[in-house]
């Protein structure tokens, strides 16, 4: 018999969230962080629950999100930023050190850290991604830790949200995590 886990975007108001955002290429990332906030109010997470770090550029964002992680308070860590392709291997530096130590700061804390940084090869890209044609990374990325956050409460058997695991072919589903799962979260389970 299979047991699935998945986190479940029902945020049950005691999450407290992280926002790390680079000013580097600063209209893009203040649009992502209009689309991380509203992505999180959406799913109940009060606004004073939510703390925005800003840092000079994506290179220094690890750093920031590492401490964030670290620090215990926050139930996930959102990243956003914005590099864009020039015509000197910069971006790869910048691109690739964000990525790695974002990943990095996740694995070394045990906490979410998500990665919302454009890595685009123009400024079109960019904007297409910050709440224009292609959506908002932004948005995605809050998702992401609202998903996570709920997933590492599961793993540690702390389901706190109302929400459930499901156990393929077992119709004795209530209370299978070992908290108080309700039967039927899943067909309402918020997937947008
Ligand atoms: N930082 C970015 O966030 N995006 C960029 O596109 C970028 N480019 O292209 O240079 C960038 N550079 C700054 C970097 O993140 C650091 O802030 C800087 O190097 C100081 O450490």
């Amino acid at each position: 018999m299979t047991k699935t886990i998945e986190g479940s975007l029902v945020n049950g108001g005691g999450d407290r969230y992280g926002i790390v955002a680079g000013r580097f290429n600063g209209f893009i990332s203040e649009s992502l962080l209009k689309g991380a906030l509203d992505g999180l109010r959406r799913h109940g997470v009060d606004e004073d629950r939510i703390d925005v770090v800003w840092v000079p550029g994506a290179f220094e964002i690890p750093l920031a999100a590492r401490k964030m992680a670290a620090s215990g308070i926050y139930d996930a860590v959102i990243c956003l930023g914005c590099v864009i392709r020039g015509a000197t291997p910069h971006f790869d530096y910048v691109a690739g050190e964000s990525a790695k130590g974002i990943a990095a700061a996740a694995r070394d804390t045990g906490v979410p850290v998500i990665f919302g940084v454009l890595t685009t090869e123009n400024l079109e890209q960019a904007i297409e991604r910050a709440g224009t044609k292609a959506g908002n990374r932004g948005w995605d990325a809050a998702l992401a830790a609202l998903e996570m956050a709920d997933l590492m409460r599961r793993l540690d058997g702390q389901d706190n949200t109302g929400g459930q695991d499901r156990q393929a072919g077992s119709s004795e589903q209530d209370g299978q995590d070992g908290t108080n799962g309700q039967d039927g979260q899943d067909e309402t389970r918020d997937r947008e």
